[in-house]
């Protein structure tokens, strides 16, 4: 890989991680922070309120390594899904390379995913993009709840039937990495020959 083949500054590649409130945005990058393989993380940046609430975004960076000296900077990005945030999250999702929807599977979470599903693709519009040109990526989390919403059940009414998905218990670190491997399959295949290594 040559430093050309990076996106267009040169900078690391975004993913974003979005979702409604409490979906478990943070969870993920988390339980990232502890199952990837040390040498691969850069650094873990939270910047959230006392109640744990995502205040402005959180970061997770991760290098690569790409053969030889080269080495890949993806950065993990997630929003705050409080909806009084909303600027925040148009900030960060208007540089996406790769998108992770991070739904709430538990049943009263329905209509706060089908909403939050809306405004990614607003804020996508509004920044002049297509959404079919951002490879993204569903993670129905929260599958551990009792009244989590199946699967098939899920998708059908997000409208998702045909995305790529993943069911995830981001708070015990299931689906996690499995979610990360497919987003970066996604953006980074165009770009390059790419086997995660994590
Ligand atoms: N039962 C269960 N709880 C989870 C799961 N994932 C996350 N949680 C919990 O859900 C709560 C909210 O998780 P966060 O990761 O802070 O959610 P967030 O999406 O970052 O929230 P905001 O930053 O406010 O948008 C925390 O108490 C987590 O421990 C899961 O898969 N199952
Ligand atoms: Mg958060």
């Amino acid at each position: 890989m040559t430093v050309s083949e990076r996106p267009a500054s040169g900078r690391a590649i975004r993913i974003v991680y979005c979702g409604p409130s409490e979906s478990g945005k943070t969870t993920n990058l988390e339980a990232l922070s502890q199952l990837l393989p040390s040498h691969a993380l850069h650094k873990l940046l939270q910047l959230a309120t006392e109640t744990q609430r995502t205040l402005y975004f959180d970061l997770l960076s991760l290098e690569l390594a790409m053969g030889g000296d080269t080495k890949l900077r993806i950065e993990l990005f997630t929003v705050p899904g409080q909806s009084f945030y909303v600027n925040a999250r148009r900030r960060v999702l208007r540089e996406a390379d790769g998108i992770v929807f991070v739904a709430d599977s538990r049943r009263h979470r329905l209509d706060a995913n089908i909403e939050a599903l809306a405004e990614v693709a607003a804020a996508i519009e509004d920044a002049g993009r297509d959404v079919d040109d951002i490879p993204a990526v569903l993670q129905l989390n929260k599958c551990d709840d009792e009244h989590a919403v199946p699967h098939h059940e899920l998708l059908a009414l997000l409208g998702c039937d045909d995305e790529p998905f993943i069911e995830a218990v981001a708070s015990e670190g299931r689906g996690v990495v499995e979610t990360l491997r497919l987003i970066s399959r996604h953006v980074l295949a165009p770009r390059m020959q790419f086997e995660p290594t994590f």
